[in-house]
């Protein structure tokens, strides 16, 4: 019996995934748009519990303030109706040639200023609709070329249009927080801030660093080969996930955006385990939404669109019920500590031991047993073995 999600779940989806109409570099759309107010009552109807949007996915870009207000009003309709919330919010900065080098670096000012005004609108619609997330996916920003661009400069104008941003959120007194979702390449060669971890430490230097935090993408981080359950954890420890995307990849390729645990599926029970059970020796755990930035495949109709989004949920909940029964499995208890993995939150130096202590603690080093310890086995792989029972379902 596949689990059925509800609203205490806590899933949200991005307009612009079951809206995609399905356009690639290689073909033309294979689906019909997709009315806003359709996909907020089917979303419904499935059990979701929020919508995200970029400002572009409902209002046409370059619509006059009347025809927004009248587009915005219908949505709201749709909202009320539905009880879908709005959780986040996104601007669109990468569809409209204005913005084909980039928004907040671009090496023309005049694109910058015009990106910069675009965000700050859509900041106001963000707080309009009750977002607490406002999600910026620099796509643009980056390079073909490394003669095209002076880095240096790059990162200035990165840093301060994004402290702007933060800055105006903060004298408007919104309640809202920027995450920036990084990725490393499409639809640039090479984008800026490419990783988790690029990110964190560009953070790190802005001025208005406590409100900005991250949104990190599955299939971004696996699109550069990297482990993207330690990528979350690293922003958890830094404080800094904000905000999640959560969908499936295959591998170093392009941006697949597949169903969520269609992709690397043992990586997907990861990531489950440390959103729904946090770290095993306590730590900060993950509140926000599960929202997932997926794209329905070309070979799909409308039919195909909704399987295709409660075929996300069902996966984030088959491997919840997995990733609990592993954790609450007595093998596994003894298989850790057999691993050793308790033994790892316990401080190095302990408390109240001097550095002097240590150096003339001669166990630790003059009268340890080197061979002996170096013998001692990890004893991880029974362990994995015991999680991959439990993701298979056969415990
Ligand atoms: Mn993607």
């Amino acid at each position: 019996m596949a689990p059925t999600p509800t609203r205490d779940d806590r899933f949200s989806f991005g307009l612009w995934t079951v809206g995609w109409q399905a356009q690639d570099p290689f073909g033309a759309a294979t689906r019909d748009p997709l009315d806003p107010v359709e996909a907020v009552h089917r979303l419904a109807e499935l059990g979701a519990w929020g919508i995200t949007l970029h400002d572009d996915d409902l209002v046409p870009f370059g619509s006059d303030d009347r025809a927004r207000a009248g587009i915005l009003k219908r949505f709201r309709v749709a909202l009320d109706d539905t009880g879908l919330v709005v959780p986040m919010i996104t601007t669109n900065t990468f569809t409209h040639p204005i913005f084909k080098e980039g928004a907040f670096t671009a090496n023309d000012r005049e694109v910058r200023r015009f990106g910069l005004r675009k965000v700050l609108r859509n900041v106001d619609l963000a707080a309009e609709l009750g977002a607490r997330t406002f999600v910026m996916w620099g796509g643009r920003e980056g390079s073909e070329y490394d003669a095209s661009k002076d880095l240096h400069a790059a990162f200035d104008r990165y840093r301060e249009g994004i402290d702007t941003v933060a800055g105006y959120i903060k004298d408007r007194g919104y309640d809202l927080r920027i995450a920036l979702e990084p990725k490393p390449n499409e639809p640039r060669g090479d984008i800026l801030l490419p990783t988790v971890g690029h990110a964190l430490a560009f953070i790190a230097g802005l001025d208005h660093g406590d409100i900005v935090g991250l949104n990190p993408e599955t299939g971004h981080e696996q699109m550069a080969g990297l482990n993207f359950t330690h990528g979350i954890a690293q922003a958890l420890w830094a404080g800094k996930l904000f905000h999640i995307d959560l969908n499936g990849q295959r591998g170093i390729k392009f941006d697949q955006d597949l169903v969520f645990g269609h992709g690397d599926l043992v990586s997907a029970f990861f990531t489950v385990d440390l959103l729904e059970n946090g770290f095993p020796g306590g730590g900060p755990r993950y509140e926000g939404p599960r929202h997932f930035d997926y794209k329905p495949s070309r070979t799909e109709g409308y039919d195909g669109v909704w399987a295709s989004a409660a075929a996300n949920m069902e996966m984030y909940l088959l491997l919840k019920e997995r990733a609990t029964a592993f954790r609450a499995d007595p093998e596994v208890a003894e298989a850790l500590q057999a691993a050793r993995v308790p033994e790892l939150a316990e401080p190095t130096i302990a408390e109240g031991e001097t550095l002097e202590d240590l150096l003339a603690d001669r166990s630790t080093f003059e009268d340890l047993d080197v061979d002996a310890v170096a013998r001692r086995e990890g004893n991880f792989v029974r362990l994995n073995q015991l999680a991959m029972r439990h993701l298979l379902g056969a415990n």
